[in-house]
């Protein structure tokens, strides 16, 4: 009688466990263009992960910058997207971890973003998401949960076409070295109706950060930070 009334408990448990196992981790693998989501892995580069949807977390390594090394970089198509519009990327699922967002983006110097690898001091962030600090009292993430990031692609970018990198930072095990969680994407887009900014700071990536940051090394629970320091340059807003 007590087996038959713990044994659906235990199921329910080894199910419970292996659903917060499967939703632990996400990838990125659409934008959202004009509202409409396009399909996972067309305009955005398929990622090593889009099986596993495991987390990148050596940020010298050369997948922290597009994280295809296993899948190679020409596997996306090239979306047209206009220079003041708004610019959504897609999760699988929603942004399950406590963390920040940082969008990247860099231009393809040939103008054909296909034969593009990002090398060399060519990113620049357009758009953050932050984590909001009270002086210790509390921490929160606004970037928890969300199912999609959406910006504004700067209206004087110039035209031409880019790689958007998406990079979501887990915090929830980033108080030791190495312990905090990188869900990246780079989706391909070409710019129209431009105008003549120039964006900036410039940063490499890999190279852009240490791992050592106080907004990447860092114990978000206890005691709860009295303030948050988003890593990366400053967004670039045109
Ligand atoms: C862009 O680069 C890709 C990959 O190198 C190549 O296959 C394609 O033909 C190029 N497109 C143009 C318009 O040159
Ligand atoms: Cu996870």
């Amino acid at each position: 009688m007590v087996s038959q009334i713990i044994r659906p408990f235990a199921i329910l448990a080894g199910v419970c466990a292996l659903l917060s196992q499967v939703t632990a981790h996400y990838t990125f693998p659409g934008l959202i263009v004009n509202g409409v989501r396009t399909p996972d892995w067309v305009n955005v580069r398929r990622t090593n992960n889009y099986n596993t949807q495991a987390p990148v977390t050596d940020v010298t390594s050369a997948d922290f910058r597009c994280y295809d090394s296993q899948t190679g970089p020409a596997t996306a198509s090239t979306i047209t997207v206009a220079a003041g519009s708004t610019l959504g990327i897609a999760c699988d699922q929603t942004i399950y971890h406590p963390g920040v967002i940082n969008v990247y983006m860099a231009k393809a110097p040939s103008g054909n973003v296909t034969s593009f690898n990002g090398d060399g001091a060519v990113w620049f962030k357009v758009y953050q998401i932050t984590a909001q600090t009270n002086g210790g009292t509390s921490i929160t993430f606004p970037a928890q949960n969300l199912p999609s990031v959406s910006f504004t692609v700067p209206r004087n970018l110039p035209s031409g076409q880019y790689l958007v990198r998406m990079e979501a930072l887990a915090l929830h095990a980033a108080g030791t070295f190495q312990g905090a969680q990188w869900y990246i994407s780079c989706g391909q887009i070409q710019v129209t109706g431009g105008g003549n900014g120039n964006p900036g700071p410039l940063v490499s990536i890999p190279g852009v950060y240490t791992g050592n940051e106080p907004g990447i090394l860092l114990n978000i629970y206890y005691p709860v930070p009295a303030t948050y320091v988003q890593p990366g340059p400053a967004v670039w807003s045109g």
